[in-house]
């Protein structure tokens, strides 16, 4: 792309992500536009989930906005976070990029570009990174007016731009805080959460078996979607009854649920991690089918995911009968695929996920490694999953410290001896802002 020497206009580019564009934006464009004619690299959201959160505009509507500010030569779609492909496609005779890579952990990917650069004899001009206007938290401050609508399309896209959609269980609002703040080395931190029967009946004091109904559930979950923006997923048992379904339906989408998974059992509900499944019995694909289709005819936004989810493997049955649940699940709406199981390793959700891959009716794949946690997400990537879910894991860390802490002010007649074992009055105090 880069022009024959003689020619007048240089080549510079510039990769932005634009999620809101403020001064720091056009400061830094106004500065590599004098270096001669500005590509703008828009990265894309699979560009940006690689170091950073899923933006909240989406591509076409930064794209837009982009487009409209002057003295712009073209803007491109960037794909990749690492910008090989690009640059060496691109060939620019300047590259600017502000100096905040210089220290947060897209540091090796500069080194990288630094190496290409060479290789294609262009100019780094890195101006200075202001932090007050270029960091500044647009997200936080505009989380109290984030719509339900934005929350329930970002499941389906994340699951569009990312490798693995990361999905953590949360019981009220604080566990839905832990999740919606947390970061692992600044970039790594949860896509959403899921509302779990079992947890959601634990914290009731009930058994997972539906005596907490979906009206209570659901005033629970107001609360946590109330103080978070992240997407949800609702475990909604077997959907109930086929005449309800729209209307849960609609009160979930209407809360701004991204999806709702249901599962192929009649009668009695019995948790699917019992060892003794006697009493579980399998919907027959044909009713199951017309509840998944009930169920994608009530949305409102197609947006929101109806995710069908199999039980042939906790109920002993084959890899043939879960084969063909899949594939007329498929058919009959289902957006994706949960496939269950309580096995202590993943062999037989990866044996599923083999065969259903090769299927016309394939359709992303979702697992629940509560009896399997060996299992890494690089494994689940590798086997063609794309929704991982954490099921249960925050009340089963809270609860044993509970136990322990009131074990202890009955033994010691006093609280003390726990004092340094839990989080301080002062951090307690702060916690919520
Ligand atoms: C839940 O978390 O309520 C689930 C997953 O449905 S499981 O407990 O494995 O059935
Ligand atoms: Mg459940």
């Amino acid at each position: 792309m880069r022009k024959k020497s003689g020619s007048k206009k240089k080549i510079v580019y510039l990769a932005l992500a634009v999620d809101f564009l403020h001064s720091g934006h056009l400061r830094i464009i106004k500065l590599a536009k004098k270096y001669g004619n500005l590509i703008i690299g828009l990265m894309s959201d699979k560009a940006i989930t690689e170091y950073k959160r899923l933006p909240l505009l989406s591509f076409n509507e930064r794209k837009k906005i982009i487009e409209n500010l002057s003295g712009i030569h073209k803007v491109i779609k960037q794909d990749d976070a690492d910008y090989t492909k690009t640059l060496k496609k691109i060939r620019p005779n300047y590259f600017v990029h502000g100096s905040d890579w210089k220290y947060d952990n897209r540091k090796k990917i500069r080194k990288q570009v630094i190496n290409i650069l060479k290789k294609i004899n262009c100019k780094l001009i890195e101006p200075e990174y202001k932090k007050k206007i270029d960091n500044y938290d647009f997200r936080s401050k505009l989380g109290e007016y984030f719509s339900p609508d934005v929350r329930v399309s970002n499941l389906r896209r994340a699951i569009n731009s990312k490798n693995i959609v990361r999905i953590l269980e949360s019981h009220n609002s604080l566990t839905g805080l832990i999740i919606e703040n947390l970061k692992h080395n600044e970039r790594e931190e949860f896509d959403g959460m899921w509302s779990s029967s079992l947890t959601d009946s634990l914290t009731r004091g009930k058994p997972d078996n539906q005596s907490v109904d979906f009206s209570t559930r659901i005033s629970g979950l107001n609360e946590m979607l109330d103080v978070t923006t992240k997407p949800l997923i609702f475990d909604a048992d077997n959907g109930g009854r086929i005449e309800h379904i729209h209307f849960t339906v609609k009160t979930l989408e209407r809360l701004g649920v991204s999806a709702m998974i249901i599962e192929d059992k009649v009668g009695l509900k019995q948790n699917s991690l019992f060892s003794d499944q006697n009493r579980s019995f399998q919907d027959s694909i044909k009713s199951f089918s017309n509840k998944l289709r009930a169920a994608s005819q009530a949305r409102r936004s197609k947006d929101f995911m109806v995710i069908a989810r199999i039980e042939s493997f906790i109920l002993g049955k084959g890899l043939n009968d879960a084969m063909k649940r899949a594939e007329a699940y498929s058919k009959a709406g289902a957006d994706a695929i949960l496939i269950h199981s309580k096995e202590n390793t993943p062999s037989e959700i990866f044996s599923f996920a083999k065969k259903f891959s090769e299927s016309k009716y394939f359709k992303p794949l979702v697992c629940v490694p509560s009896t399997y946690s060996k299992v890494s997400e690089k494994q689940l990537i590798k086997n063609n999953f794309k929704i991982v879910i954490y099921a249960n894991h925050m009340i089963r860390s809270a609860y044993p410290s509970m136990v322990k802490t009131a074990k202890s002010i009955l033994k010691f007649k006093r609280s003390y001896e726990q004092e340094k074992k839990m989080t301080s009055i002062k951090n307690v105090i702060s916690l919520v802002k």
